[in-house]
């Protein structure tokens, strides 16, 4: 089975593939392709004209939950739990996942300090949420073994590695379930695998180029 990722440098939604796939030891070329400027041929196999697609020999896969439901099905070892209930819960929270994405591109996006304040209380509440959900029996979101929700999660921790490089607090230090997790998923070699070697850079120079609040603390910060 020849797979290809069409992927975007800093996409979080490809990661979650990538790290499924990973996961699953697959043989996969990726080709990344310009958002700003989409080519024809990437229109033509993207009806939303988003990354994600995976290319199963010559057939387009789009939406990234769906892409990685189909790798569990059709590539060993599965990484859903086998308990209905429980994979139905997992995929609830994959959804969570994306909400939690869509207030971090609301935070970078931010055009003002009290907008920035309002997305960082909607992360940190959140994040609060999943303290409470996370299990005792560490490390991972379903306990010992690593699921596709944890995937889903890894590139949400991934950004905000990066900005707290760039001197933004930690919203995580009343959370200790979420803080392991997170360790966890760090050091996972699926994890980081995902990105390319210079991901902060490219992330750091997207966030500077957003013309929102948090593009101007960060360039601050970096200007003392
Ligand atoms: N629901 C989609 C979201 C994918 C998505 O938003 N991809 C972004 C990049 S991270 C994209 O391609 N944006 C380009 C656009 O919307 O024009 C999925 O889970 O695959």
């Amino acid at each position: 089975m020849h797979l290809t990722l069409i992927s975007h440098h800093l996409c979080p939604y490809v990661q979650r593939a990538a790290i499924v796939l990973a996961e699953k030891n697959a043989v996969v070329s990726r080709r990344y392709v310009d958002l700003a400027d989409k080519p024809d041929w990437f229109l033509a196999i993207s009806p939303l004209g988003k990354t994600p697609v995976l290319l199963v020999q010559d057939h387009p896969l789009f939406e990234s939950a769906v892409i990685c439901e189909y790798l569990d099905e059709a590539v060993p070892p599965r990484l859903h739990p086998q308990d209905t209930l429980q994979r139905a819960r997992h995929r609830a929270w994959m959804e969570f996942g994306s909400t939690v994405l869509n207030t971090i591109a609301g935070f970078y996006n931010a055009p003002d300090a009290a907008t920035l304040q309002a997305r960082r209380d909607e992360l940190q509440s959140k994040f609060m949420q999943l303290e409470k959900v996370l299990p005792t029996t560490r490390p991972y979101f379903g306990g010992e073994r690593f699921c596709i929700v944890d995937a889903v999660f890894a590139p949400v921790f991934r950004y905000f590695d990066v900005f707290e490089q760039l001197g933004e607090p930690d919203l995580f230090t009343a959370m200790p379930r979420v803080r392991v997790w997170r360790a966890a998923l760090a050091q996972r070699q699926s994890v980081r695998q995902a990105v390319g070697i210079d991901y902060r850079e490219r992330l750091t120079q997207f966030l500077l180029e957003r013309g929102s609040e948090l593009s101007r603390r960060i360039a601050a910060r970096r200007g003392r």
